[in-house]
């Protein structure tokens, strides 16, 4: 099977396994394992921010952020398709209480600072006021669109000039930093928080992390422990993540391989795949996305729907160049 379904699916490396064995531990929840106290240090610093928290899963570190940043009945301004609208089961809704705002960004999910001031709400004596902006580097459902610095920081600035913090789930922002040569702390001097993923491309095992003001890490130590994500001996899930840090430089040949895969793909007849920004394909078919899929996967290839007629395919380390071209034969005769 040659899995494209997601970049979450790699397998950790020999290195990761070793460091995981060998990581010197305590308990977490005191503050007292030195790998993750290590790891929070280094994402903090490579983000350019003040502190950092190490959580399982990107979606804790997103619900975290935005209970940590917010207050019951406030509004949540997010693009429409983002992961913290369509993909987290509402929780902002569940642990948030909050109600969403959500606005159409264009085609590349990219939200304007005029789109921001025109959803802000001012607290009164009838509205609770907008507590929160959202946004999201890279844009998974709009194909892994890598978005420029320069356009992180007008909409969050349209946010910030009113008082409203601002959340990046960034996810795979490390992919968006290689795609637009950039360093990642370009992106996250706008805004008051940042969420990156350790398990995705950078290929640990477990773990994301969230990072902004030693204020806001305080609080969000606290939703953490809230939410049931007080981890003990978690530096031997922490070993690996740092390591993963390490594999930022490697995402370039993601990104390549996604490129051959998309002209592949848009070659055969029934499929139109968009050059990639990053290591997400996401491509229309003219069938059914449920049955392309079901067809991919007889033939070896694994694939998920993202829309009625569109179907994503991720690249990733487990993915190589053979595979690349293999997957293409494979989509051509499952389609055909
Ligand atoms: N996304 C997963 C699925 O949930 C769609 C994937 O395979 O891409 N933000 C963004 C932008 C994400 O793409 C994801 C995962 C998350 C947050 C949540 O991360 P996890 O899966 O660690 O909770």
């Amino acid at each position: 099977m040659i899995d494209l379904r997601s970049d979450t699916v790699t397998k950790p490396s020999d290195a990761m396994r070793v460091a995981a064995r060998d990581a010197d531990v305590g308990d977490d929840v005191y503050g007292e394992d030195p790998t993750v106290n290590e790891l929070e240090a280094r994402v903090a610093d490579v983000l350019g921010l003040d502190d950092a928290l190490y959580v399982p899963s990107g979606t804790m570190g997103n619900q975290v952020a935005v209970r940590a940043h917010t207050d019951r009945g406030e509004e949540l301004i997010l693009e429409r398709e983002s992961h913290v609208y369509k993909w987290e089961l509402g929780g902002v809704a569940q642990h948030s209480g909050v109600q969403t705002r959500p606005v159409d960004g264009d085609d590349r999910g990219v939200v304007t600072a005029e789109q921001v001031r025109e959803a802000h709400v001012e607290a009164d004596g009838h509205r609770a006021g907008t507590g929160l902006l959202a946004l999201e580097n890279t844009h998974n459902s709009k194909g892994g669109t890598a978005i420029a610095p320069g356009a992180i920081e007008s909409a969050a600035t349209a946010a910030r000039d009113r008082g409203v913090p601002v959340h990046l789930d960034g996810a795979r922002l490390f992919n968006a930093a290689a795609a637009l040569d950039v360093p990642a702390d370009r992106f996250t001097r706008d805004v008051d928080s940042v969420m990156v993923c350790l398990s995705k491309g950078l290929g640990a095992p477990v773990g994301s992390v969230l990072a902004g003001s030693e204020p806001f890490v305080e609080r969000a130590h606290r939703v953490r422990k809230l939410m049931g994500g007080g981890m003990r001996q978690a530096g031997l899930i922490a070993a690996p993540g740092l390591l993963a840090l390490e594999n930022r430089d490697r995402l370039g040949e993601d990104h390549e391989r996604a490129r051959r895969l998309a002209a592949g793909l848009d070659g055969i007849d029934g499929i139109a795949a968009p050059d990639p920004e990053t290591n997400i394909v996401v491509a229309e078919t003219d069938a059914p996305a449920d049955d392309v899929v079901d067809a991919c996967e007889r033939e070896g290839v694994g694939c998920v729907a993202f829309g009625d007629y569109s179907v994503r395919f991720c690249t990733h380390w487990d993915v190589s160049d053979d595979d690349v071209e293999r997957a293409v034969e494979r989509v051509g005769r499952a389609v055909a």
